[in-house]
């Protein structure tokens, strides 16, 4: 028998390949969300700009694969989200971005490709942002909202594994937002603290 023979799986796990160069996830079972123009009303600081935008085009889209049931304890899920490049008004396309529902639980994202920047705001307010490119690996703590900028010129992809059980708090972003905001200033992303 050869080594390999005894290396091989006798149950199938997940029957999913995550393509390193691009980080498009390739299988079955994987669920995909897409936010357009339309889907981010109150996100960006200029709304007159969003609304000028075409309402359909695609500022990201998400892939995911959840091998247990949303908010069950003890699992752990994987997604890659692509934000293609592109403004509204003086802000980077972003994601929403959100603390997690249950507050004591963290994450990770990893840059497969592209440039962009993690901004992250802490229980007390206090944002910042960590630079991503690819390889780039960014540990989210517990009690931290996130959200993630595209500030280059071709599509930023990242992955991300979260806890099954962590969930997405939106409301606290719609109603208080972040504290800061990336924008372009002086053709320079920078962190610009909100009145
Ligand atoms: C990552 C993960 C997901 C999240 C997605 C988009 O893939 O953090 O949980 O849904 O980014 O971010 P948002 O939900 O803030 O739009
Ligand atoms: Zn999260």
């Amino acid at each position: 028998m050869s080594p390999q023979s005894n290396c091989s799986a006798t149950e199938p796990g997940l029957q999913i390949v995550a393509d390193i160069s691009s980080g498009e996830l390739v299988g079955e079972g994987i669920q995909r969300v897409t936010r357009a123009i339309k889907d981010m009303k109150g996100i960006f600081r200029d709304e007159k700009s969003r609304q000028s935008l075409s309402q359909d085009a695609v500022v990201y889209r998400v892939q995911a694969v959840y091998p247990v049931g949303e908010g069950e304890e003890g699992g752990l899920f994987w997604g890659t989200t692509f934000i293609e490049p592109g403004m509204v008004g003086d802000e980077y396309f972003m994601t929403k971005g959100h603390f997690h529902a249950n507050r004591h639980r963290g994450e990770y994202y990893m840059t497969v490709t592209g440039r962009g920047a993690l901004i992250l705001m802490d229980e007390n307010r206090r944002t910042t942002f960590e630079p991503m490119h690819p390889g780039s690996l960014h540990y989210i703590r517990a009690n931290t909202a996130h959200r993630v900028a595209n500030i280059g010129e071709s599509v930023l992809a990242f992955w991300a594994c979260w806890p099954s059980d962590a969930g997405h708090d939106y409301d606290s972003i719609a109603s208080l937002g972040f504290s800061a905001r990336l924008r372009k200033v002086n053709g320079i992303a920078t962190l610009v603290e909100e009145p």
